[in-house]
Formats: structure tokens, C-alpha cells, sequence
């Protein structure tokens, strides 16, 4: 991974921050986007230390002109973008379709499926013309089926399926991969967020079941990038090994 550049959306937290520390580790250049500048630059000085160059990109990916802002202003190696991570996402609660809060699944939707997609046009041309790249998104199980209480999250996981095939097609005479990475329990900040900063029963979630960690999915990240450039990692999808489907997984008691 040396001289490669990989930008990581949301890498302040999960699996984005885990990507980055896997792809730093691994002598990538790393381009981290977030929205919690402290916690950047606290990210930026571990990964510098271990001797790797770090551009911190800060922006809210919903705000589509501050994105074209930044992405505009990389400079030098910075433009070069090897590998785009398309991370950033979230869900808020487990309401039924005609009762949760439209405003939520606004956000869910700019974040998990607009701003996903703005990402991938704005880096993807440059990787088209130096010939070469990788778009790494980070979609869900629960773009496979819908499940209680998931709808709308359900649905823009499906997009990111859909994004994810979808570009893999128009790229099919270049040598540009597309990897669509569609993990199942994750501990991380997700359920957090899902139950609206409920930490009980976001931990709740995950009793009696050994979920993933954000470096799990890294790993997986990383092997897709890793391959030799002749193999393209479409789509994978991992759970873990108590997990079934998006709503079948055995707790112990
Ligand atoms: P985390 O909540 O731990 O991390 C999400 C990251 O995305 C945070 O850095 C967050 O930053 C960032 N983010 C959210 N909204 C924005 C925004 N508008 N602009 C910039 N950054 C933003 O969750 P995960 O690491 O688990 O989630 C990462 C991805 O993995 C998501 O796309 C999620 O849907 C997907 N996923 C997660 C699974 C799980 O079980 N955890 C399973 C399957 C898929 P901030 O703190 O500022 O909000
Ligand atoms: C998150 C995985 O199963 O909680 O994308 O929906 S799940």
C-alpha cells in the first residue's frame, strides 16, 4: 500500500476509524473525512506517528458544496486518489414505516445514500483518467431484505447495492474495482446512534453474542484492496459466526 492514497468518509468512529488505522498500517497515505475536528487531528497524530502521510478533510458528507470545496482543493499526491472508502452512514431508530420521523430518514437518506454517491462522482472521474482505483462502499446485510423496525435504513443499504452493481457496470472497461462490503453486527457507535444515544440498550443489542469490530470489517477492506489488480472482491458479505441473517443469530442466555 505504499504511495497509495485512501480516502475514508466518517473515519471518526467504527469502522471508518479502523479502516484507517489497518490502511496507515499497511503504509497508505490516508485522506480521513469526519466531522469531529479534535478528534482528527487526535486520529492524525497517531497515524503520522506511524509514519504515514494524513490529510484531514473535515466536512458534514450531507453539504454537497463543501464536499466539491474539498475534494477541489487536494493538491499534489492528494488528488490521486487510489482507494475511496465511502463509509459514512447511520440509522436512527427501529420505527415502523408509516410511523418514525420523516426528518430522521431525511438524513439517513442524504448521508447513506446521496452523499455516497456525490462522493463517488466527484472522485471517481480522476480515477478514470489515471487508470486506475478503488471504490470501497460500505453497504449492510440489511441491504439484502428488509427487517422489523429497519425499512428505511433497509432501503438505503439496498442502494448502496444497487450504486455499488450499478458503477461496477459502467466501469467494466477500465480497470477500476468496485467492492461492495455488507457486514452484519458491528460494535461500534451504530446503535448508539440507532437508539438516539441510548447506550443500555445499544449494549443490550449485542448481549450474549460476540459481534464484529470495526477491524473485522477493515480486514475485509483490506484484503478486497490488497488483491492482485486482475481480482475484483465485488461483494462480501460477513457476520458474525452466531448470526444467521439480518434477524436470525443465537444469544446465549
Ligand atoms: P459509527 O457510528 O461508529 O461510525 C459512523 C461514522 O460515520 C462516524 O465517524 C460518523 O461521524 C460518520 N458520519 C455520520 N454522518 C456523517 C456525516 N454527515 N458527515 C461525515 N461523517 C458522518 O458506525 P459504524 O462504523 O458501524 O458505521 C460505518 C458504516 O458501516 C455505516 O455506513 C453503517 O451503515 C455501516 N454498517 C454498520 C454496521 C454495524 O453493525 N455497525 C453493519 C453494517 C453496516 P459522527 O461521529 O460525526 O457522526
Ligand atoms: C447494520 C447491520 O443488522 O443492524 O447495517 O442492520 S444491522
Amino acid at each position: 500500500m505504499k504511495n497509495k492514497v485512501v480516502l475514508i468518509t466518517g473515519a471518526t468512529s467504527g469502522i471508518g476509524r479502523a479502516c484507517a488505522y489497518k490502511f496507515a498500517s499497511e503504509g497508505a497515505d490516508i485522506i480521513l473525512n469526519g466531522r469531529k475536528e479534535e478528534l482528527m487531528e487526535e486520529i492524525k497524530n497517531e497515524l503520522t506517528a506511524m509514519g504515514v502521510d494524513v490529510l484531514l478533510l473535515p466536512f458534514d458528507v450531507r453539504d454537497r458544496e463543501a464536499m466539491r470545496s474539498s475534494v477541489e482543493s487536494l493538491e499534489g499526491k492528494w488528488k490521486n486518489i487510489d482507494i475511496l472508502i465511502n463509509n459514512a452512514g447511520l440509522v436512527f431508530g427501529v420505527d415502523k414505516e408509516f410511523e418514525g420521523d420523516l426528518d430522521e430518514w431525511d438524513i439517513m437518506i442524504d448521508t447513506n445514500i446521496r452523499a455516497l454517491l456525490s462522493m463517488t462522482r466527484m472522485v471517481v472521474p480522476g480515477m478514470v483518467s489515471r487508470g486506475k482505483g478503488h471504490i470501497i462502499n460500505i453497504g449492510s446485510i440489511a441491504g439484502d431484505a428488509a427487517y422489523p423496525g429497519g425499512s428505511v435504513y433497509c432501503a438505503t443499504k439496498a442502494a448502496v447495492k444497487a450504486l455499488s452493481d450499478g458503477l461496477r457496470i459502467d466501469l467494466v472497461d477500465t480497470p477500476l474495482r468496485v467492492t461492495n462490503i455488507k457486514p452484519g453486527m458491528v460494535e461500534t457507535n451504530f446503535s448508539v446512534t440507532r437508539y438516539r444515544g441510548d447506550k443500555e440498550k445499544a449494549d443490550a443489542f449485542y448481549k450474549g453474542i460476540q459481534p464484529l469490530c470495526g477491524e473485522d470489517i477493515a480486514e475485509v477492506a483490506y484484503y478486497a484492496a490488497a488483491a492482485p489488480t486482475h481480482v475484483q472482491i465485488a461483494e462480501v458479505l460477513v457476520m458474525p459466526t452466531n448470526q444467521a441473517t439480518g434477524t436470525i443469530s443465537y444469544r446465549k442466555q
